[in-house]
């Protein structure tokens, strides 16, 4: 594995078609600073401007205790509402970067993933959790409400009911729970095979035809919440897109010669 980008709070390696991407700040419990943000923003940028050299990205909290604790709680006490919409709206920015992607991203969860933590959790294409993993919107126990994506993306995972339950209550579930209503796809006994089981996900993704992978997750992302007409529409020039691709070509034209497809990514 190589360094790729590194900053104080934010860590980036590359495994071939794999990306580490891990949030280092274990003092704080991984908690989501302004740096934090920007970081996290630069490194997807980054990953986006190396096209499809990149297959598959893991996204991580360090220090064995926590994805992610939240947004700064530190750095929201005397923001003004300008300000507070400014932080949210970068976290936007960051969950952007992660949708906007190619590649799929795995939340790999391993402790804590609280407020704008789930939150960051939920812009990736699924999550992956130790059993040891907690979840929750604890925002409205500070007087805040969730401001990542928490009412956008939790009811598109759960239902509108559960999560008004849980973003209400400010209740921790964990991940045997979290599991059940659909918002963990899977859970591991310990950290080791949680990447295990998520770089096994990542390899049968690979071996699959690259365009189509990136065709499907932009319609999924940009289908989601939109009208039965409307996503229709995008998932049929998806469709279409598809048919541009030299990976379809070879794919169907392996299936009926009967032998396994050479994809090149074009
Ligand atoms: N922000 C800043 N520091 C934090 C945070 C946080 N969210 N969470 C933990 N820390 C710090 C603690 O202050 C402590 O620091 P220190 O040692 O200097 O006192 C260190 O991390 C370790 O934490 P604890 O001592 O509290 O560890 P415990 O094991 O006792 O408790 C908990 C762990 C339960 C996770 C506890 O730390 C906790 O409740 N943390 C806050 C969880 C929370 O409420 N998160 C939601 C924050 S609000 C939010 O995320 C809004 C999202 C929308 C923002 C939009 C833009 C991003």
């Amino acid at each position: 594995e190589t360094p790729q980008a590194s900053g104080p709070d934010v860590r980036v390696e590359r495994d071939g078609g794999i990306a580490i991407v891990t949030i280092d700040r274990p003092a704080a419990l991984n908690a989501l600073s302004p740096d934090v943000l920007r970081a996290l923003h630069a490194a997807f940028e980054s990953l986006a401007a190396d096209g499809s050299a990149v297959r598959g990205v893991l996204l991580t909290g360090a220090g064995g205790r926590a994805f992610v604790a939240g947004a700064d709680i530190r750095a929201m006490a005397d923001l003004t509402p300008e300000q507070g919409e400014e932080s949210a709206r970068l976290g936007h920015r960051v969950a952007g970067a992660i949708e906007g992607l190619a590649a799929p991203v795995i939340a790999c969860v391993d402790g804590f993933a609280l407020g704008g933590g789930l939150e960051l959790a939920l812009a990736c294409d699924f999550i992956y959790a130790t059993d040891a993993s907690t979840f929750g919107q604890p925002e409205v126990r500070l007087g805040l409400t969730p401001g990542f994506g928490g009412t956008v993306r939790l009811p598109r995972a759960v239902g509108l009911a559960r999560a008004k339950e849980l973003i209400y209550t400010a209740r921790r579930i964990d991940a045997a729970e979290a599991a059940a209503m659909g918002l963990v796809s899977r859970t591991f006994a310990d950290r080791d095979a949680l990447f295990e089981g998520a770089r096994a996900t990542l390899a049968e993704i690979e071996a699959n035809a690259a365009p189509a992978v990136g065709i499907a997750k932009r319609v999924l992302v940009a289908a989601a919440g939109r009208r039965t007409d409307r996503a229709a529409e995008i998932e049929i020039a998806g469709f279409g897109d598809a048919f541009r691709t030299e990976d379809m070509r070879e794919g169907v034209a392996a299936f009926i010669e009967k032998r396994e497809p050479g994809f090149t990514g074009a």
